[in-house]
């Protein structure tokens, strides 16, 4: 790829170009030194016994006879179907597992929290605490909001060892949808239980029938959305405040050439909390004067940065592809990294440059780099030594500094919570109004885009594109993850971007309501909030009985992390059509891959789609919400709509 093609992002462009100039290298370079490997990108490699590796892959350019066919099988017999479907339940088990350990890891913190054992720590949020004690069934009468949590705390460590019956906060599903989970056996019962059966199913010579490992992938993921990610983003949530429209920029240009830049990047938002909160200190901030700075600039990156942007308002200094460019600035002191997509090549990019790269979690470390471990039990310490660490590395800046002008405003905050309450207003929260938008045809339909940066093909573009086309087809887009970064840096989180990108009926909704056609809700744990939004949606009314009855698709437009496969995976499970783009991962096997792309929609009324081109994948996602639209009796509904002032005034009315 050459090197103008590499993103759309001026300030990305800018910095890969100084990457060059200074000989330092970066992901973009890489990516084009290394090819990946034809066989693993389709899934036809099989290396989980020493009797192989063993690589089937399908014969390019020719028609397989179906005596080739027999013949393309591992040592020990496995099929290529088996093989594909193997490594691709793997990655929804690696994926279900990180954001169900990032759970785990929030409850343990919950749990001091509740007992007062880690200071600085509280229970935020009141209301939120009590919604979750009502889904796990805690008493509240005149116990203390401690008392509560503490028990909710436990209840929820419990979820992840839990060995039979259901999760808890899967009753949270549409009935319906409920129901379909038991009749097709993939209802979760404990995550690490699924997890751990899912590797044990996938080991050398145990499940050998393509269907039957995809069933137990489904209820893997599904442990994942249903149960670790909600998890996370509820006990997140009270002990941190839920989020609420909060306005910050984004973009390399959030980096300050006078401050100590410290960018914190990761998932979990305990230590980004703390760091938050301690940047303020007056004591803190002086020390910082004291070697000639002119303050502190804390920013974020990757989820971490989605955690504390939707509650501090901390600005983001870019995405995925974006980690290794902030360090070439010339004008970061330390990049503070915990779990999850944190490039090892951080550490040789600062060799080239003065900023610290810091690990803080004893799950993740990396040579090169050095490492001051968050301890919740003191907090306010591990934060205070970390920043520290950074204004003391200040005066060992050095010339060659240069951060891009790039940085645009967006607003963020839309958690469940917000979108019911802007749309309903306090005394009558719903998505009653979103519905009714929907069944008149002002909203075309709901869509989440989430999601990757991935090197192997145009930084950002695809996000963009894809959600500039559904926008501008009246449908109100949902995002999280490094994709609502994209979006975010594009201008499409702006209130006015409605009068500008999308088409009438939507921009007329969102100015009515006051929102931007794109409403980021999070974190990629916070996709559970997309679930939640669409369960809503489905319990107000109008639009069917079921999330697979509602006019909504998703969509992965540059997906890279297994973590993105398995929240696919539980969407595709929960009724949502999904669209992944870049690569497809079972490409191997035609049966395979059919299975997922067609016959799904039978199973679980929700199914995969592969498509690289962002508007094509626009063009799926719209012809699917037509469908369901057509379904519902909706497609007449739509033909009728004039914008003439008596809609407006009633529409504001709502
Ligand atoms: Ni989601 Fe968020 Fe970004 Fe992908 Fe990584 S940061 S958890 S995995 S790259 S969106
Ligand atoms: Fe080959 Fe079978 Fe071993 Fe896989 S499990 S590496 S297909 S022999």
């Amino acid at each position: 790829m050459a090197e103008e093609a590499r993103s759309i992002d001026p300030a990305t462009l800018e910095m890969i170009d100084k990457a060059r100039e200074d000989g330092s290298s970066n992901v973009f370079e890489r990516s084009s030194n290394m090819k990946p490997c034809p066989i693993g990108l389709e899934g036809s490699c099989c290396r989980i016994c020493s009797m192989g590796p063993c690589r089937v892959p399908l014969p390019k350019n020719k028609e397989e006879t179906a005596e080739e066919r027999a013949k393309r099988k591992g040592v020990c017999g496995a099929t290529a179907e088996t093989i594909a479907a193997r490594n691709f339940a793997r990655m929804i088990a690696a994926g279900s597992a990180a954001h169900s350990d990032h759970a785990r890891k929030v409850t343990e913190t919950f749990l001091l929290a509740a007992k007062g054992e880690a200071k600085g720590f509280t229970i935020k949020d009141e209301q939120k605490l009590l919604q979750v004690a009502l889904n796990f069934g805690v008493k509240i009468a005149e116990r203390s909001n401690e008392e509560i949590a503490t028990e909710i705390g436990e209840l929820v460590m419990k979820e992840f060892g839990r060995q039979e019956g259901e999760l808890t906060p899967v009753k949270s599903a549409p009935l319906k949808r409920q129901e379909l989970w038991q009749k097709t056996k993939v209802t979760p019962r404990g995550i690490d239980r699924e997890v751990v059966e899912m590797m044990h199913r996938t080991h050398m010579g145990v499940d050998q029938e393509y269907k039957s490992i995809m069933s137990q992938a489904m209820r893997t993921a599904l442990a994942d959305g249903w149960g670790g990610s909600m998890l996370a983003t509820d006990l997140q949530d009270i002990m941190f405040g839920t989020p609420a429209p909060v306005l910050s920029q984004i973009n390399l240009g959030v980096l300050k050439k006078e401050d100590v830049n410290i960018i914190i990047h990761g998932h979990e938002p305990q230590l980004a909390e703390m760091l938050a909160v301690v940047v303020q200190d007056p004591g803190i901030i002086e020390y910082a004067r004291s070697k000639g700075a002119r303050g502190i600039n804390l920013a974020g990156m990757c989820c971490t940065a989605n955690e504390i942007l939707m509650r501090h308002g901390v600005p983001i200094a870019g995405n995925f592809l974006q980690q290794e460019l902030a360090i070439v600035t010339g004008a970061l002191e330390a990049i503070v990294v915990d779990v999850q997509c944190i490039m090892q090549g951080l550490a040789d990019v600062a060799q080239c440059y003065h900023t610290r790269v810091i690990t803080t979690d004893p799950r993740a470390k990396m040579t090169g780099a050095e490492h001051i471990e968050f301890d919740e039990h003191r907090a306010w310490e591990s934060a205070e030594q970390i920043i520290r660490t950074a204004i003391d590395n200040f005066p060992n800046r050095g010339k060659n500094i240069r951060i891009p002008d790039q940085k645009t405003d967006l607003v963020a905050g839309f958690s469940h919570e917000t979108i019911n309450y802007l749309l309903g207003g306090l005394f009558r929260a719903s998505y009653r109004p979103l519905n009714e938008n929907i069944i008149n045809g002002r909203i075309r339909g709901v869509a989440g885009v989430v999601g990757c940066n991935n090197a192997r093909t145009v930084h950002d573009n695809a996000h963009i594109t894809l959600v500039k086309e559904l926008i501008k087809n009246d449908v109100l887009v949902l995002q999280t993850g490094c994709s609502a970064m994209a979006c975010a840096k594009a201008g499409l989180m702006l209130p006015e971007a409605a009068r500008e990108f999308a088409g009438e009926g939507l921009a007329s909704v969102c100015e009515a309501v006051g929102i931007p056609p794109v409403l980021h809700l999070g974190s990629c744990v916070d996709n559970a909030r997309i679930l939640i939004a669409a369960t809503a949606m489905v319990k107000d009314g109008g639009l069917g009985d079921d999330i697979s009855d509602l006019p909504v698709a998703g969509a992965a437009p540059e997906w890279m992390s297994e973590k993105a496969l398995s929240i696919g995976q539980y969407f595709v499970g929960s009724g949502v059509f999904t669209v992944f783009g870049t690569t497809w991962p079972t490409t191997g096997s035609k049966e395979l891959t059919e299975f997922l792309f067609k016959d799904y929609e039978s199973i679980y009324g929700g199914m995969w789609a592969f498509e690289a081109d962002p508007y094509k994948m626009a063009e799926l996602m719209l012809g699917h919400i037509d469908k369901k639209r057509k379904d519902l009796g909706l497609d007449k509904a739509r033909d009728r709509v004039l914008y003439d002032m008596a809609m407006r005034r009633e529409l504001d009315a709502v």
